[in-house]
């Protein structure tokens, strides 16, 4: 007689969820320094100057420009420490955060 038992199926497919990442985003405004924004982006987001120079730059001229992207805590953590930095320094810059797309 033909063995017909079946194994059942073992393989499982692991897919592993990731977070949702968050935009950091540089706000314009007539008031706080360029040099101050590019001396802020390099201490905070690590970008080197010339990136650091084309984010502030695209801010400058479009009103606002995407410096990052993290997970949500870690956005609005760099997010506020970034603001919080300009406001001791008697600045209005602003970071905001959004979810991405
Ligand atoms: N607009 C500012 C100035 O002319 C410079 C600036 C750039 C400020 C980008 C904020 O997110 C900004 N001094």
């Amino acid at each position: 007689m033909a063995d017909t038992h079946t194994r059942p199926r073992t393989s499982t497919v692991t897919r592993t969820a990731r977070p949702p990442l968050h935009k950091v985003i540089l706000v314009n405004d007539d008031f706080t320094p360029r040099e101050f924004v590019v001396r802020l982006l390099k201490a905070e987001f690590r970008v080197p100057e010339a990136q650091a120079q084309v984010i502030m730059l695209t801010a400058h001229t479009k009103g606002a420009c995407v410096v990052a992207v993290f997970t949500r805590e870690v956005a609005e953590e760099k997010s506020k420490r970034a603001t919080d930095f300009a406001r001791e320094h008697g600045y209005p810059l602003l970071f905001t955060t959004e979810p991405e797309e």
